[in-house]
């Protein structure tokens, strides 16, 4: 909203310019060797879901190919992909995790 200062400049409230954050979708990709259950459980770890609703999500991507984690902001979602991906070489599997602008 604008208003006047006492010298009779037009300032802008912050308020008024904010812009929500872009937002980018988390996906896990398919590959032969990870096997299920680590996949699973990565998606209850890094992207807190029920082992039902990541069961569901798992067998989406073995199915379909790719299959998504959830969305978040920028930072957030990089760091998520990050943090799976260290996972994932530490125990040896191939599986892939990458972010898309929403
Ligand atoms: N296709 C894998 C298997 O048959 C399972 C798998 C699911 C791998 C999802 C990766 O993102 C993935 N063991």
């Amino acid at each position: 909203t604008k208003h006047v200062n006492d010298g009779g400049t037009v300032l802008e409230r912050q308020e008024a310019k904010l812009k929500p954050p872009a937002m980018y979708q988390v996906f896990l990709l398919n590959d032969d060797y990870t096997p299920m259950e680590f996949v699973v459980a990565v998606i209850q770890q890094y992207f807190n879901k029920d082992r039902e609703t990541a069961t569901q999500i798992m067998l989406k991507v073995h199915r379909d190919g790719k299959g998504m984690c959830g969305v978040y902001p920028k930072d957030i979602a990089s760091t998520k992909v990050e943090l799976v991906l260290t996972h994932a070489r530490k125990a040896g599997h191939p599986l892939q995790c990458v972010m898309e602008e929403a």
